[in-house]
């Protein structure tokens, strides 16, 4: 992958000097969120992380070159251009070739942050095991670099416009770890409960740092979910906001959305049937995780 890189020199020199790096993905700024909540959320998550001691690498395909390390003006450009391409694993080598633009999601950010050797990812929600897979096959690509990579992914959980308990079915047999940060459930997303247990409980950084740690050295390939659930205070009413997503979904599909435009549409039908209230719920949560694994970040960097 190296050739088709560029590094920026700050996360460059931290990786250099084993210094606390945080992965960050950018399909949440092309496809996640409108603009200009997107530009904002995508700058004050990076200046969270370096407030707490570790360096952001948020990631992304600029004109056909992976950045790992973005600058402002990057940013701004992918928060706003229209014809950003959606990347995940199967997209990377056409949008080189074609030398496109595009948000990498969970797959492909985790894909390019092993390749640089960044251990730690923060994001809002993984992908996962979507409800009706039975007829549509839609599982997402982010299961499979999960259980490949070697990265330490902290979301708030999984939302429920996926089958949760399928997702974690499907973690399971992959052997990805879903690590539950002081909860013993998988939040959902918008809200801190869960219906469905996570593998394992920790209350502490340090030892999600060194449950890491131990798996690397056993040998084993493969990434770590971290669930962490979104603060109280922004968290939504569960039985409201499952009501919206049930019937956003029978709007999707009723209007025949699938594949890969699925998300982004339920993420933005959702923003308008909660006026917004989804919205405040998916900025606050990811700042919530990008200080998580600034932390981690900073753990593991002292055990390696
Ligand atoms: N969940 C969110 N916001 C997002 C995504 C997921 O709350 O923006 C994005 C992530 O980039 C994730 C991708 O990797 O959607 C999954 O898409 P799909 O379901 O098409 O695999
Ligand atoms: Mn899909």
């Amino acid at each position: 992958m190296e050739p088709y890189i560029d590094v920026a020199a700050p996360v460059k020199n931290a990786l250099k000097e084993g210094k606390p790096v945080v992965a960050l993905e950018s399909t949440i700024i092309t496809h996640g969120m409108p603009f200009p909540a997107n530009k904002n959320m995508a700058l004050e998550v990076e200046t969270i992380i370096r407030e707490r001691g570790a360096i952001p690498a948020s990631i992304a395909l600029v004109n056909g070159r992976i950045k790992v390390g973005l600058t402002t003006a990057m940013i701004d450009e992918l928060a706003q251009t229209s014809n950003a391409v959606k990347i995940s694993k199967r997209d990377l080598s056409y949008v080189i070739q074609q030398s496109l633009t595009g948000g990498t999601t969970v797959s492909a950010t985790m894909l390019i942050a092993e390749a640089v050797g960044i251990d730690v990812f923060a994001t809002g929600g993984i992908g996962g095991v979507h409800r009706g897979h039975k007829d549509t096959l839609d599982i997402s690509r982010d299961l499979e670099e999960l259980a490949t990579c070697s990265v330490a992914v902290v979301c708030a959980g999984a939302k429920s416009i996926l089958d949760i308990e399928k997702t974690l079915e499907y973690l399971e047999t992959k052997a990805v770890e879903v690590i539950g940060y002081q909860t013993d459930v998988m939040p959902e997303f918008y809200t801190a409960s869960g219906d469905f247990s996570v593998s394992h409980r920790l209350d502490s950084v340090k030892e999600i740092a060194t449950v890491f740690h131990v798996k690397r050295r056993l040998g084993f390939n493969g990434g770590m979910v971290i669930a962490n659930p979104i603060p109280q205070e922004a968290s939504m009413d569960k039985t409201t906001i499952d009501r919206v997503i049930e019937q956003e979904i029978k709007q999707a599909n009723a209007h025949h959305i699938k594949g890969k435009a699925l998300t982004p549409y339920l993420l933005s039908a959702l923003e308008k049937a909660t006026k917004g209230q989804s919205l405040t719920a998916n900025i606050a949560l990811v700042k919530h995780n990008a200080a998580l694994a600034a932390d981690l970040a900073i753990s593991m960097a002292k055990l390696s």
